[in-house]
């Protein structure tokens, strides 16, 4: 049976939906350099913002002057939780300054009193792709310790100021993706990280994950020091990875791959790093800086739950080498293959739904806490005619089969799911691409790629859809 509670809602980040980059004194961050890529090209970073390029996350949807109507359209909606980030650079716009922006702060008190208003839960990713450019360009990003000090600063501030208005919080979003070492979008918008020449990225990366691993457990600490009755998880991409057939090889190498969606999670939720990523540090001869004080910290300040995306999953197979290292589906697995049983998104995204409850048992089964679904869906074009209709029957059928798969992962498995908050649902600018047209929302946004269009909202078929779902708990999909 599933809770009473269940929190069904829909997911953002602050830049891919809030726009107002450089209003009420936010600062620039990291995603604020970058352009838009399109269908199958990277985005770039720049060195500073380029007044002949453009930048989509600059206005991104608006949502900075249009969250009374959007949340009272959510609202409608009926949403009971509403998954969001706060802009690290709004509240503090270098990074490394000792007072935080009023300005920035009173936003999300208007943003938090308007979802309390109606009901809604927030529920708050602290980092979610955007650190402050002046820790990346001046510090290193997390490459530095002294940026764990300036996370642990901007974590103490927004629990303090929110304690009474959020109760779930979630440390760093994704916080795995930068495994694809071989992709530099992912270093620089985890964590503000540029692999210079000369260094090893395996290294970095894992330099980079024990600052972040050590950052989110000091703000665990203090989270709880400030409201013990806040819950604070972590956010990772879980994207599964099936050996292509029975063969003990493949069987072997998708365990091994494996590894790359447990790292983070296995000290996010143990406390302790695995036996398999220490013998690779000594096997590697990697000097980490890892003290004794950090270990009990990384102990003392674990999770209190998993927040995770789910969109797909790939295969491996031990003995292909394709080098398909840029290749966002397959994540840095140089031996993956298509899945011959299952179609693929317009982006290439294989589309699985029985992989969803796959994922649901394995992590409960290896980690015993509860399970937050914080994004899924279906990125899409979508077909609008002249008056604004939206008929959105892929993206139907991709959310219930989903949903399905949770259900039935909940009710006939005894997984323990908090909730779910498909993605982007009102349209938002894509993180891979940049591009507006990779939509995924049951509400519509008149913008498109070059920022053009009236950011008027229209509602999509999909809208009514999963209202229904929402106000039967689930039982009418
Ligand atoms: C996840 C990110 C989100 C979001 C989503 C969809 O990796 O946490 O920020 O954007 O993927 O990806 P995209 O927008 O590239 O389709």
């Amino acid at each position: 049976m599933k809770k009473k509670t269940f929190l069904w809602g829909g997911a953002f980040a602050a830049h891919q939906f809030e726009g107002g980059w450089d209003q009420g004194g936010k600062g620039p961050s990291v995603v604020d350099v970058m352009t838009a890529g399109a269908h199958g090209v990277a985005r770039q970073i720049t060195q500073d913002i380029d007044p002949d390029k453009f930048y989509p996350n600059h206005t991104a949807i608006d949502f900075y002057h249009h969250y009374k109507s959007d949340i009272k359209l959510l609202a409608e909606l009926g949403l009971k939780c509403f998954r969001t980030s706060i802009a690290w650079s709004r509240i503090y716009p270098k990074g490394d300054e000792l007072t935080p922006n009023e300005e920035g702060l009173m936003f999300y008190d208007n943003m938090f009193d308007e979802l309390i208003r109606y009901g809604i839960e927030p529920v708050i990713t602290l980092s979610h792709f955007e650190m402050p450019l002046h820790l990346a360009r001046h510090y290193g990003g997390f490459k530095n310790r002294k940026v764990v000090e300036f996370f642990e600063r901007f974590a103490k501030t927004c629990f303090e100021r929110y304690k009474t208005k959020v109760k779930y919080w979630m440390t760093f979003n994704e916080i795995n993706n930068q495994m694809d070492t071989a992709n530099p979008i992912f270093f620089w918008t985890n964590s503000g990280v540029k692999v210079e020449a000369g260094e090893d990225p395996q290294q970095v990366l894992y330099q980079v994950a024990h600052y972040e691993l050590l950052a989110s457990a000091k703000a665990v600490i203090a989270g709880r020091k400030i409201n013990p009755d806040f819950e604070i998880g972590c956010m990772i991409s879980h994207v599964p990875i099936y050996p292509y057939s029975c063969n003990p090889d493949d069987i072997m190498a998708a365990e091994i791959a494996m590894r790359q969606r447990f790292f983070f999670p296995d000290v996010h939720v143990r406390g302790y790093y695995p036996s398999y990523a220490i013998k690779e540090f000594e096997r590697k001869g990697y000097q980490l800086d890892i003290t004794q004080d950090d270990l009990a910290i990384l102990k003392q300040g674990t999770v209190d739950y998993i927040g995770f995306s789910y969109y797909m999953s790939t295969v491996v197979k031990a003995d292909v080498n394709n080098d398909n290292k840029e290749n966002i589906v397959n994540g840095a697995l140089p031996n993956s293959v298509p899945n011959p049983y299952i179609k693929s998104s317009d982006w290439g995204w294989p589309i699985d739904p029985e992989g969803l409850r796959y994922t649901l048992n394995r992590l409960y089964e290896r980690y015993q806490l509860p399970l937050f679904i914080v994004e899924n869906g279906f990125g899409a074009i979508d077909e609008v005619d002249a008056q604004f209709n939206i008929h959105d029957t892929p993206r139907i059928s991709y959310l219930s089969q989903h949903i399905k798969a949770m259900l039935t992962a909940i009710d006939q498995d005894g997984v323990d799911v908090m909730g779910y908050t498909p993605w982007g649902i009102i349209d938002v600018v894509s993180f891979t691409t940049g591009e507006m047209k990779k939509r995924y929302g049951v509400i519509y946004v008149d913008r498109d790629n070059e920022g053009n269009g009236s950011m008027k909202r229209y509602k999509k078929d999909s809208f009514t859809w999963y209202q229904k779902v929402i106000s039967s708990d689930g039982s009418s999909i």
